[in-house]
């Protein structure tokens, strides 16, 4: 059972039927669909001020989606989609999430959040099998039914150097950015980290402040991104064409909305291969660099060499001083997640700014003025941590949780985490994540539509037969494992070090957390299990109380 005491007595625990935790994509979703589609009582919770979730907390400079917003939206909602315009290809933070606001009233959902609450335990009764969920705020409730949609990028990483707490400066992480913003005009500023974060901060930033110092530890495989308004003709070909467009997102790899390229690197001549690169080098986007041009730009050596060539070249050509340019060059793979950029390798020509290479000369303390590495120390106004999340487990493990017979999900998730589906965990009854680890590697709101209504149909099957309870038996969730092991064989992703396989966060197993199958074998297994009753690698169940209750009843009386 969990260390935190239960703080409700009795008679103030609240009772629900369902509690959703997060109210970014997901969890929006799941509230409107599990209240307003199957008339639950719900109760949803958010430590942030206002919904949002990923799209609430970062508001750094130049914070935006990488991916085309045709398909970054939900398509559930097709009036949604006819009557929000987005204005660019690329939307920024604050477009998503006014769409995210909008949502939220569209549905009327904000009256069913609860805001600056942190769920802090939550805990299987075996003998009810309800849930007890117990807040920071010191409430207590009960629900049938839990559905986390926590983040996958959004548990901080937020490393500490010697010092830190002297550094007389304003500090700040990129993923809990200041709401107001921050006035980086004039100032001399520092940024740690060269992840998508850093490369969106570096290239926002460097114009306005009177000098940037970037200190990368391990340089990054970026392209251009192109950014542009969004083409109206390309809007209304897609509301023209709704249902093919969505069917094609769902039955695609990776559900961007793109054509995925369907051909290897060994089908095209060398003049082919570099004419391909460059066409898509000119009309930007990282996931269209790593998917669009090759099939087997992730899965083959030589082809990923071959991308990689292509980039260091452009390197080459962009940036003036050649040691920085050589600095710039990542030596690994092109097997992280992919990036863009909106003149990233050209803002080291600018003169105010300076690349450290933290990874030659680690940093060695934080101090009063600024940041002291082997070459002396940097003066700094402002820094910058852009150092990432502990991705895919952070914000469950943060919670101290509980299944049957009180067992902990640290416990199960020592070694690494065990999913089925992505969405469920075993000894866990009635206990749903959206986009947890082991998920597709996709663009996301599309999965996590495809999540929600497939947590929905497992809760009403629950309720149509009678049930307490459904849960992934240990078979099931074995299976799913195997197969995503299995298959993350077949790609360059599990020999690069990135949050994606949890070799980011010291001392965090590193092991596969993705199923790389693609969104349209996801999708139909999702079908395949629901239209199957949800019977394959599940089961049903009563609490223990009920089934005592039930056997006493058919029992003759003494
Ligand atoms: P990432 O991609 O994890 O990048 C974090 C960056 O911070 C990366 O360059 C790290 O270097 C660097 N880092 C982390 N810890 C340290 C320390 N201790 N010292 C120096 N540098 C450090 O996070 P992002 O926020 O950029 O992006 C995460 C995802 O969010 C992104 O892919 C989108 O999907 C949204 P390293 O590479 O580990 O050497």
């Amino acid at each position: 059972m969990s260390d935190m005491p239960a703080t409700g007595t009795a008679t103030d625990v609240k009772q629900v039927d369902a509690v959703v935790i997060g109210s970014g994509f997901g969890g929006l979703y799941a509230l409107h669909k599990l209240r307003n589609d199957l008339g639950l009582d719900v109760q949803a919770f958010d430590n942030a001020a206002g919904v949002g979730g990923t799209w609430y907390w970062n508001t750094y400079p130049g914070a935006r989606s990488d991916t085309e917003v045709t398909a970054y939206c939900y398509s559930f909602d097709r009036e949604l989609y006819d009557e929000w315009n987005w204005t660019e290809r690329y939307p920024r933070q604050p477009e998503i999430l006014a769409y995210l606001n909008h949502f939220a009233e569209r549905y009327d959902l904000k009256r069913s959040i609860q805001f600056e609450t942190q769920v802090v335990s939550t805990d299987f009764d075996d003998a009810t099998g309800r849930w007890t969920v117990v807040t920071d705020t010191g409430q207590t409730w009960s629900a049938q039914f839990i559905i986390e949609g926590v983040g996958l990028l959004s548990s901080t990483n937020f490393p500490h150097f010697p010092g830190q707490e002297n550094f007389g400066g304003e500090c700040y992480h990129s993923s809990r950015w200041p709401q107001g913003g921050v006035d980086l005009t004039g100032k001399r500023v520092g940024v740690i980290g060269t992840g998508s974060t850093g490369v969106q901060i570096i290239t926002a930033i460097a114009p306005e402040v009177s000098h940037l110092t970037v200190f990368q530890r391990t340089p990054q495989w970026t392209v251009p991104a192109m950014h542009r308004p969004i083409d109206p003709h390309f809007l209304n070909d897609i509301r023209a064409n709704y249902d093919g467009f969505w069917n094609s997102v769902r039955s695609s790899g990776a559900a961007f909305g793109f054509d995925e390229s369907a051909i290897t690197f060994d089908t095209a001549t060398p003049e082919e291969q570099q004419a391909a690169f460059e066409r898509q080098w000119s009309s930007g986007g990282g996931f269209q660099f790593m998917l669009g041009v090759y099939a087997d730009v992730i899965a083959s050596r030589e082809a990923n060499k071959a991308a990689t060539d292509f980039i260091a070249a452009k390197i080459r050509e962009t940036v003036k001083d050649p040691e920085t340019a050589a600095a710039l060059t990542p030596t690994d793979l092109y097997a992280k997640r992919p990036l863009c950029d909106d003149g990233y390798y050209a803002t080291f020509n600018r003169d105010n700014v300076t690349l450290v290479d933290v990874k030659a000369r680690p940093i060695l303390e934080i101090t009063e003025k600024g940041v002291r590495t082997e070459l002396g120390e940097v003066e700094l106004d402002v820094l910058v941590f852009a150092t990432g999340f502990d991705a895919f487990t952070g914000n469950y493990l943060k919670i101290d949780q509980h299944g049957k017979n009180g067992v902990s999900l640290r416990d199960r998730w020592a070694d690494r985490p065990h999913t089925f589906m992505a969405m469920m965990t075993a000894e866990f009854p009635n206990w749903f994540m959206i986009y947890g680890p082991m998920c597709p590697f996709t663009n996301q709101p599309p999965a996590h539509e495809v999540e929600v209504d497939w947590i929905a149909g497992a809760i009403q099957r629950v309720r149509n037969s009678g049930a307490q309870t459904i849960e992934v038996t240990a078979a099931g969730e074995q299976r799913w494992m195997d197969l995503c092991d299995e298959l993350a064989e077949h790609t360059l992703f599990k020999e690069t070090d990135s949050w994606i396989n949890g070799a980011n966060i010291p001392g965090k197993p590193k092991v596969t957390m993705v199923y790389m199958g693609g969104m349209g074998p996801y999708v139909d297994e999702l079908n395949r299990i629901a239209e199957g009753g949800y019977a394959d690698g599940l089961e049903l169940g009563s609490g223990a109380l009920l089934a005592t209750c039930a056997a006493q009843a058919v029992m003759p009386a003494r």
